[in-house]
């Protein structure tokens, strides 16, 4: 075998690199970008043939943020910042994967990323102490360190219906959409799928194809996301305001731009309650509900007040009272699944060629050649597509194989959910920085912050005349157990999602995220580091 060497910025010499960083979206451009900067020798390998990962996989009609587009670009260069015009409040893909590449450009980032590299495995040698990474093509590189930037929501899953293989027509899932593009003109086409992505898919596919079929097995609560463009008078002042704005993100528990209004919702009269409710439902993006009184994004009354809210704004933008009644979701808590934003979702459902199907009340039994088989009827169609979702946090871990200390996998060691010490490394993964599980919220906001700690704990270890620096079991077990016993009393566990992994057949139904706030994760981290990075063992 032989030592890849392409485009690393050690020319024939190859390995082995301080650190290799698997993937290069927007944490791993950030991680290149800052370990350069501290001198280390890095290598990113990227299975994209493109950077930008989740900006450069979803080209689905209508993928965008839902988040403010001036929160979630990098902080890390005020030049940057000043240069780049975000057009839009909520930019779309084409954009957000320009604005990635711009910044691989502008930092000369390339030279540090192998496109086309899918990683097989990763397998830690306990002798020399490096990892060992080996690509799909036969390539191999070798890191003291190594950062998993893959994503929490990269591994993308299609549902195993029996059939699929002898569908006729032309399917995929959002996740892979082809760069060229799906022929939806005048077809017809069915989705499969009714989250964030299906909700922007359908509504902006429903504008070309000949018919829609939209297999829905959850109702979703999605609220108007009121997109616009920024105009210059608006952009100069955000261009201005940078570091209040990120300051203002970094306070919430989200790293969203909104701030929660601290009184309850039950603490005002009823006409007041509504009255807020109405002044920010009429408000662009997540601000209806992060801005709105502290409790409605906790279990329990208020919560349910303003779920019944959203409830009747749904009702009162669908036609036909049995789909919309079909629409209005009953079966779980408002914000126990992640809210999707659209822009005419609910409209798409007074078309006359658009047919809402719910596979709960009849189930999808197979795919045949011809379309979709549920219990009740045969649905032909031209085109599938499966917005069905991702094998959250840990799929994008386990489709690789990673083998630790004594030849264990980390798939093996996960099957009951993760265990690791703040999401960021796990206990006989010695020099492994699985930063994919360790974000919470605003993704971009939440990777600045870690990439840092990870760089610094990396000089540290270095620094201090050591070479391996490992999460204790202890430290993990109680990392574990809070995970655990805070995540129980949250609104992402209350649900059936991708949260919690049980949009995934047998996956273990475990919070996958961090159950603290963005800032209390900060601050853990800092005192982690502050003590010595207590709770892992230098040697
Ligand atoms: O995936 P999902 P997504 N038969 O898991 C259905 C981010 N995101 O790609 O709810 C029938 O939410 C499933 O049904 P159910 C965001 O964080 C951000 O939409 O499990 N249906 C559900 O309706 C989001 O949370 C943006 O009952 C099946 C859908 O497929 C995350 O990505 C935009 C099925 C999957 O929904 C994932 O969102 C888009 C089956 N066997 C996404 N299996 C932004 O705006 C699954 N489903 C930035």
């Amino acid at each position: 075998s032989q030592t890849s060497t392409a485009g690393n910025d050690r020319g024939e010499h190859g390995g082995p690199f301080d650190v290799i960083v698997i993937g290069a979206g927007v944490t791993g451009l950030y991680a290149l970008y800052r370990l350069r900067e501290l001198g280390l020798s890095v290598q990113s390998f990227e299975s994209g043939s493109g950077v930008g990962s989740t900006w450069y996989w979803n080209r689905y009609p209508g993928c965008r943020f839902d988040s403010e587009s001036y929160t979630y670009g990098y902080s890390f260069s005020e030049e940057l910042l000043q240069e780049w015009d975000w057009k839009e409040y909520y930019s779309g893909q084409p954009k957000n994967e320009r604005y990635l590449n711009y910044v691989a450009d502008k930092f000369d980032l390339r030279k540090h990323i192998q496109l086309n590299s899918h990683v097989n495995s990763i397998v830690f040698d306990e002798e020399d102490g490096l990892w060992q990474v080996n690509l799909q093509d036969g390539l191999q590189a070798r890191g003291q360190f190594l950062i998993t930037a893959v994503g929490s929501l990269s591994a993308y899953y299609v549902p195993d219906f029996e059939g699929l293989d002898r569908f006729q027509g032309d399917w995929c899932h959002t996740g892979r959409w082809p760069a060229e593009g799906m022929d939806l003109a005048g077809k017809r086409v069915g989705v499969i799928g009714t989250g964030a992505t299906g909700i922007q898919l359908i509504t902006e596919i429903a504008k070309e194809v000949g018919h829609l079929t939209v297999f829905q097995r959850t109702a979703n609560y999605a609220a108007p996301l009121r997109n616009g463009l920024i105009d210059p008078e608006t952009q100069r002042q955000i261009k201005a305001n940078y570091p209040d704005i990120f300051k203002r993100c970094d306070e919430t528990a989200g790293s969203f731009i909104h701030k929660f209004d601290p009184r309850s919702a039950l603490e005002v009269t009823p006409e007041e309650r509504l009255e807020q409710y109405e002044r920010l439902w009429a408000e662009p993006g997540f601000a209806k509900w992060l801005s709105n009184f502290y409790d409605v994004m906790i279990p329990g009354e208020a919560n349910e007040d303003y779920a019944e809210f959203v409830r009747n704004k749904i009702r009162e933008r669908v036609k036909d009272p049995v789909v919309a009644e079909k629409l209005v979701p009953k079966d779980h808590m408002f914000g126990s699944k992640r809210i999707p934003c659209e822009s005419g979702y609910y409209e798409v459902f007074n078309q006359d060629n658009v047919l809402l199907v719910d596979v709960r009340e009849a189930p999808i039994e197979c795919i045949t050649p011809k379309g979709v088989q549920t219990t009740d009827a045969e649905y032909e169609l031209d085109v599938l597509i499966f917005a069905t979702g991702y094998d959250a946090v840990t799929g994008p871990l386990n489709r690789i194989e990673i083998r630790g200390e004594g030849g264990e996998t980390l798939k093996d060691k996960f099957a009951n959910g993760p265990r690791t010490l703040m999401g960021i490394s796990s206990a006989g993964f010695p020099n492994l920085f699985t930063i994919n599980a360790a974000s919470v919220g605003n993704f971009v906001r939440a990777c600045e912050p870690l990439v840092d700690w990870v760089s610094e704990a990396i000089c540290y270890v270095r620094d201090n005349g050591y070479t391996r620096i490992a999460v204790t079991r202890e430290a993990e077990d109680g990392w574990t157990q809070h995970v655990s016993e805070a995540g129980a009393k949250i609104l992402r566990t209350q649900a059936n999602s991708w949260f919690v992994g049980a949009n995934i057949p047998g996956k273990a139904r475990v919070l996958l995220t961090s159950p603290d706030t963005a800032p209390v994760m900060r601050a853990k981290r800092a005192e982690v580091a502050a003590k010595g990075y207590e709770g892992f063992l230098l040697q």
